[in-house]
């Protein structure tokens, strides 16, 4: 057999062998398992996950250029945003820690857990797992504030939060909250790899990628962009156009090309 070999349950990412055709994936599993195993992700997580993969098996497991000029719209939202925060979810946190807080730091965000399946030991598990990989604050714990028109788990946010952000990156967020969340009048950036979901199609700005690819490449843009002009941020996201991304990305989906 050619196929480098794998281990079947890898204790260790860093068993996975970097040469594997299949590397992204596998190390993608591997951290969603950990996570399920130390009660960040939740086992509904696991599904979401598979719907995702097979979408990214379809577009090749690659950034389109769609995505990546939505990444750059993000970017600039994020920059010219007053109140920015960063969502994160059971998969999020699982998946990419680390870039989550480099693309808060970059883009001076705030960070706040806001979880489907909430539960105190989820949010408390996720939370100091954000802290181990570099966040200094955590949001998210208080949940004194709502988002209207949702029942009561789903809605809690924190007040100094969610509640009051102006612009919010929501990756692999359900339909319902993301929908919600756009109806509170917030600049609304959906990381979702499925452009047909309903929270890509109520995005502001939808960037259909993997987010292990994503956020690393909003945080990218945000460099770039770091020293542009207010101006000039706004140009780019004035002419980001939402439905020609995803016409782009579902083209993509559908013709493999
Ligand atoms: O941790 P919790 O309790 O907040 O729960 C989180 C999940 C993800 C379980 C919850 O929000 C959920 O059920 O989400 P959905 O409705 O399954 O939507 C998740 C979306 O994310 C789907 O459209 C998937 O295609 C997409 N998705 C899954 N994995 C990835 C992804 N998009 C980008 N990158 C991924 N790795």
């Amino acid at each position: 057999m050619d196929e480098p070999q794998v281990p079947a349950d890898p204790d260790d990412e860093a068993e996975i062998p970097e040469s594997h055709p299949r590397y992204e994936s596998l190390l993608t599993r591997h951290r969603i398992e950990d996570g399920l195993e130390k009660g960040i992700t939740s086992r509904q997580g696991l599904i979401a996950q598979g719907r995702g993969e097979a979408y990214d098996y379809l577009l090749g497991e690659r950034t389109l250029e769609s995505a990546d000029e939505a990444a750059q719209a993000a970017a600039a939202a994020l920059l010219l945003a007053d109140r920015p925060v960063v969502s994160v979810n059971g998969n999020v946190a699982a998946l990419c820690p680390g870039e989550v807080v480099d693309l808060a730091e970059a883009t001076d965000a705030a960070i706040e857990v806001n979880l489907f399946n909430r539960t105190e030991e989820r949010m408390e598990a996720i939370a100091d797992h954000l802290r181990k990989h570099g966040a200094s604050e955590v949001k998210g714990l208080a949940g004194d504030g709502k988002i209207p028109g949702l029942d009561h788990a789903r809605a809690t946010v924190d007040a100094d939060g969610i509640e009051s952000a102006d612009t919010v990156l929501v990756p692999l967020e359900d339909g319902d909250r993301a929908e919600a969340l756009g109806a509170m009048g917030k600049t609304e950036i959906v990381i979702d790899l499925n452009p047909l979901s309903r929270s890509a199609q109520t995005a502001a700005i939808p960037i259909v990628d993997n987010i292990i690819r994503a956020v690393p490449n909003v945080t990218a843009h945000a460099r770039e962009l770091q020293d542009a002009s207010r101006a000039d941020l706004r140009a780019i996201v004035e002419s980001f156009d939402a439905a020609a991304a995803l016409d782009a990305a579902e083209a993509a989906v559908r013709t493999g090309r």
